[in-house]
């Protein structure tokens, strides 16, 4: 199907570092023929590619902390929401503040591609951190270590928790119980965003 005769669909992912966030916006992007956009995956290809702003942002993830808002903003509004971007995506790690949301919301606005829904996965703080290290164990990822880990925890819970309220005003929200194998998870969010989905008519 082409891009102007097939259904969009604009999904977020939300949730603490290591609720399967990037797992899960993989599979939706493929379930849903959307364009899967990472601002992690895209800040450490900039960090690998040694662009400036991959300099720039490297002591920020280094640290767990997050990256600040103009640089993320000036990566990502127009690759996602410029004319000639693909209308359908799911977008995982962005925005992650209050401040990044209104801006990316603007100019949604503008161009009339507002979200569908917002999915939140909620998982206990153990298995945050287990999940992490285990990635950390395994692949090596530079922030995955036990320290950085809990700063980056610190910092979804002052930055971008508030995020929840702000999406639940729009009537956007959907919470969703992390727990359990991966293909529990999938199948517990694509319930609710069907059901969702039907109930706004699309
Ligand atoms: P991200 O790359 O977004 O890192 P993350 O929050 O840890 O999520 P990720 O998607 O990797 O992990 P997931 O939960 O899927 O950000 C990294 C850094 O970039 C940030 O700290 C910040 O500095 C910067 N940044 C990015 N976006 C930014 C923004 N908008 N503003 C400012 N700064 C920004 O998975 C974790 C692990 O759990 C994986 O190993 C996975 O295999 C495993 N897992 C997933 N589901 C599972 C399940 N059901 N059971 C068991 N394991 C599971």
């Amino acid at each position: 199907m082409d891009q102007t005769s097939r259904p969009q669909i604009r999904l977020l992912m939300l949730g603490a570092p290591g609720s399967g966030k990037g797992t899960q916006g993989t599979r939706l992007a493929e379930l849903y023929d959307a364009r899967h956009v990472s601002t992690g995956d895209l800040l450490r290809n900039q960090v690998t590619q040694g662009t400036e702003l991959g300099q720039l942002a490297q002591p920020y993830m280094d640290r767990g902390d997050l990256v600040p808002d103009d640089l993320i903003l000036a990566m990502v509004l127009d690759d996602v929401l410029g004319s000639e971007s693909e209308p359908s995506f799911v977008l995982d790690g962005f925005p992650r503040t209050v401040n990044q949301a209104q801006r990316a919301y603007e100019q949604a606005i503008e161009v009339g591609r507002t979200l569908h829904a917002v999915v939140c996965l909620d998982l206990e703080h153990d298995e945050l951190i287990a999940r992490l290290e285990k990635r950390g164990e395994e692949s090596g990822r530079a922030d995955d270590t036990a320290a950085t880990v809990l700063h980056r925890i610190e910092e979804y819970e002052s930055k971008t928790l508030p995020l929840l309220g702000y999406y639940d005003g729009r009537d956007l929200l959907l919470r969703v119980d992390a727990t359990g194998e991966v293909d529990e998870v999938t199948e517990r969010i694509v319930t609710a965003l069907a059901r969702r989905l039907s109930e706004a008519g699309r």
